[in-house]
């Protein structure tokens, strides 16, 4: 076979890092070879992300993957929904962070023109108040009609390291402006919002070539001249789903920031049902559809942990206070993770404990009883979601699959399984970067075949960690499926 090295850049909420993966169809060792944080900053308008940050770790990241030996290619995914306005090769301002609250005015402007239900007919997007699109109809004017081209993250970095302007099709599927049956730009949508149609770029496939580095920034990286920056998954989610080794009558769980939960279809599900359960139908890699709901992720139990860390002024031990939830002998009272209070930055602590007194419930006592209320909850709405994905698409699902961070919790991983009745398949932790490797290893012609095929090289070099349920010797009959 066939062997090679590819090298990922994966832009996550809280940090992004630089992975070397040498491929072929019996290997898959990765390496990090830079880890680097995200740390979004509130300007006079709000929320951003530090773009000029964040590149910068990715070139120290791809300077240390060159140096190390050849690389075929680069891909890069992220976050979705979020963009930079450009005007010829300049930034229009840095990027939003989508947990910026400047977008309720856009979604009532996208609804009056478009009501919602039609909406989700043609993109077939749960509504979240964060899609690209309502942030677009949160813009200047004056500014959107300086722009010549939005670029998603993703994209933008590609830009930089190219010069080419494209928009990945999954990344772009979340933009709320692509079809959801044709995979194209919704023209007549775009022209009723009122969006320039020159504004998005051309469409690409994951697996299709972006460009070769600009020259200047070859030779400065010390890259080969065969280095092609290739389009992947672009949407962090998309490639997670990738890297999931999972098999038919699977659900997934995508847990980092937040818990991407649901099942993967030949077909898009856009039904009356789907559509007030609020289920997605984002675009995933070889045409797939990614029908899932965004739940409420570790952001929630992160953001506890810094309010507690301002307070004491010093880190809080995370494996310490994961032990003693565990331990936790009194039966955790479950609260409503998605409620929107917890969507921005803040005091969660303060935020949760309103929750439970607004529903008339105690409030956690100590920290611990707080973080087992916290995993519990998440627990919760991760089983039930997974039953929704099951029942709104006709799939049968005998098995969970849990990837990214949230993996290596095994009291949520328990958690999850006794809730659901059925084992629960931990890991791979970097599934995101796997799923990024493994189309870039086939573009390059190290792999062949299918998504099963991929999946089945992760399930036999990274077997995932199986959570059996009914574990926890008799802890939480009281609170088991509803
Ligand atoms: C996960 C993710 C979700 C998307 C959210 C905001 O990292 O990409 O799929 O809904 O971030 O972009």
């Amino acid at each position: 076979a066939r062997a090679g090295t590819v090298a990922a850049v994966d832009l996550g909420a809280t940090s992004g890092r630089v992975i070397a993966a040498r491929v072929s169809s019996n290997e898959l060792s990765m390496r990090q070879l830079a880890r680097f944080p995200n740390d979004p900053v509130r300007l006079a308008d709000g929320l951003h992300w530090d773009l000029p940050g964040l590149y910068r770790g990715v070139l120290g990241g791809l300077r240390a993957a060159f140096a190390a030996g050849p690389v075929a290619s680069i891909g890069i995914d992220s976050w979705a929904v979020d963009y930079a306005l450009m005007r010829g090769e300049r930034m229009l301002g840095l990027p939003f962070h989508y947990r910026d609250e400047r977008t309720q005015a856009g979604v009532d402007a996208v609804h009056a023109r478009v009501p919602f239900a039609e909406l989700y007919r043609r993109n077939g997007l749960q509504f979240l108040p964060f899609n690209t699109l309502y942030q677009l109809a949160a813009e200047p004017t004056a500014l959107l009609e300086a722009a010549d081209t939005a670029l998603l993250i993703p994209d933008l970095i590609a830009f930089q390291l190219t010069g080419a302007r494209v928009a990945e099709r999954t990344n772009a599927s979340t933009t709320g402006l692509l079809g959801v049956r044709t995979g194209a730009w919704d023209e007549e949508l775009i022209a009723r919002l009122g969006i320039h149609r020159g504004l998005m770029p051309e469409l690409v496939d994951p697996g299709a070539e972006i460009g070769p580095l600009r020259a200047g920034l070859a030779a400065e990286l010390g890259a080969t001249a065969s280095t092609r920056v290739v389009a992947v998954g672009s949407h962090d989610t998309a490639s997670a789903v990738v890297g999931v080794p999972m098999s038919p009558g699977a659900a997934y769980i995508s847990c980092g920031t937040w818990g991407l939960v649901g099942v993967e279809l030949d077909a898009p599900v856009t039904s009356d049902a789907a559509r007030e359960a609020n289920f997605t139908n984002e675009g995933g890699v070889d045409g797939r559809i990614r029908f899932l709901r965004n739940v409420m992720g570790l952001w929630i139990l992160s953001e506890t942990v810094r309010q507690w860390e301002r307070e004491d002024g010093s880190p809080v031990d995370l494996p310490a206070l994961l032990a003693a939830a565990e331990a936790v002998t009194t039966s955790p009272a479950v609260f409503d993770v998605d409620d929107a209070r917890f969507m921005p930055p803040g005091d969660m602590p303060a935020r949760i404990a309103e929750w439970y007194r607004e529903h008339g419930v105690p409030v956690p006592a100590s920290r611990a009883e707080l973080a087992r209320s916290i995993v519990e909850s998440l627990a919760e709405a991760f089983a039930g979601t997974v039953r929704a994905a099951a029942e709104l698409s006709g799939t049968e699902v005998r098995t969970v699959h849990l990837v990214g961070g949230g993996s290596q919790n095994a009291l949520l991983c328990r958690a999850v399984a006794d809730r659901l009745g059925m084992p629960v398949l931990a890991g791979p932790v970097e599934a995101t970067a796997i799923g990024n490797v493994l189309v870039q290893a086939r573009a390059a012609g190290f792999l062949a075949g299918d998504l099963e095929t991929l999946r089945a090289l992760v399930a036999r070099i990274m077997p995932p960690v199986r959570y059996e349920p009914g574990g926890r010797a008799g802890a939480l009959c009281d609170t088991g499926p509803r």
